[in-house]
């Protein structure tokens, strides 16, 4: 199948986060009638009206759900309520009033966290509830699986092109940098800007260092996104990684290197580790004819460069 986005209009929902900010600039190469954004302000997608009132005035033809609330493994752990009902309230309202007003296709994001702690490696689509969830994250999984599922239960009822996606753990320009918040990249490409800047002899990382995890640049996410867009139609969801996946100890390293730091490493022992590890298989979109276009090496460089160019005004920023 082939649905183009020529002459379409389509919402990007969330287009302030960091995908959804690499989709609306990946989108302009699709030449769109136009694309439709919205603040919070304007609609809050977790109240089902506004969300219903915006939908209605701004009329997408394709719409990809990228609005979220995000963090790191210490805020999944720490608000559990926000995580679950917000990420809720964002899927059911945004994908029922898509149905309502018509759309023409819809893309769901979730995240890797949805498959259990211990899937078999590298983690196939089918995996999906199969085992428990790793808990530190498990209620953003379960509003991300509840997405997952309404794009296939509208699917399946009412013969809706609503369909997801399962990204890999994703960085790149606009990342949240606040160290309580954030992903695990922007921490350390900060601690480690930080820590050069000051000359202190060591910096911290959470936990062992040894879970691995498959990371993927928010630009390479972009283009996956269009590509299952345009490419693709079905009740399963599919996944989205670089196939490849490193020991954070290893990471930091890297990130180290980049950033021009040499100090020594020391573990945080009362943060945790999370899932062990979270290799995505990727040979169902990789037969849809798509593959990551930036290594890890040149996309933590990319996000440093970022860093340095925002570094006044990064969420958490010094
Ligand atoms: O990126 P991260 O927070 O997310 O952590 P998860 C990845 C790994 O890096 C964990 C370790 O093992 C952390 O303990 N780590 C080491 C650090 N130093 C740091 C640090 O300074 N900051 C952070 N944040 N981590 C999230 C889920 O899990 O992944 C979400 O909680 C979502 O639901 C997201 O799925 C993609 O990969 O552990």
């Amino acid at each position: 199948m082939s649905y183009e986005l020529g002459k379409k209009r389509v919402w990007v929902a969330g287009h302030r986060g960091m995908v959804g900010a690499a989709l609306a600039r990946r989108l302009e190469q699709e030449n769109p009638a136009e694309i439709l954004t919205v603040t919070r302000q304007e609609a809050d997608l977790t109240d089902q009206t506004a969300t219903r009132r915006w939908l209605e005035q701004a009329r997408p033809e394709a719409i990809f759900v990228s609005a979220a609330k995000v963090g790191g493994i210490l805020a999944n752990d720490a608000y559990p309520a926000d995580f679950l009902y917000q990420n809720l309230m964002i899927a059911s309202n945004v994908i029922h009033a898509a149905f309502q007003v018509g759309v023409e296709k819809l893309l769901f994001l979730g995240s890797s966290c949805i498959y259990p702690k211990f899937a078999d490696q590298p983690i196939c689509e089918g995996a999906l509830l199969t085992g428990a969830l790793e808990p530190t994250n498990e209620w953003y999984a379960i509003a991300k699986i509840a997405g997952v599922k309404l794009c296939q239960a509208y699917r399946k009822q009412h013969g809706a092109d609503f369909i997801a996606a399962m990204p890999t753990n994703l960085y790149g320009p606009g990342d949240n940098y606040d160290l309580k918040s954030s992903h695990v990249i922007p921490a350390l490409i900060r601690k480690a800007h930080e820590a050069r800047q000051a000359s202190t002899p060591s910096m911290e990382i959470w936990g062992t260092g040894k879970p691995r995890r498959e990371f993927l640049h928010a630009d390479d996410c972009a283009d996956a996104l269009v590509h299952l867009m345009k490419t693709y139609s079905g009740h399963e969801h599919v996944n989205v990684g670089s196939g490849e996946d490193i020991p954070i100890k290893t990471l930091a390293h890297k990130i180290m290197n980049v950033v021009g730091y040499d100090g020594e490493l020391v573990h945080d022992l009362s943060k945790p580790d999370g899932v062990p590890r979270k290799l995505m298989n990727t040979e169902k979109i990789r037969a849809l004819g798509w593959s990551p276009s930036i290594n890890l090496e040149t996309g933590l460089e990319d996000a440093f460069n970022w860093y340095l160019d925002h570094i006044n005004t990064v969420r958490g920023g010094t």
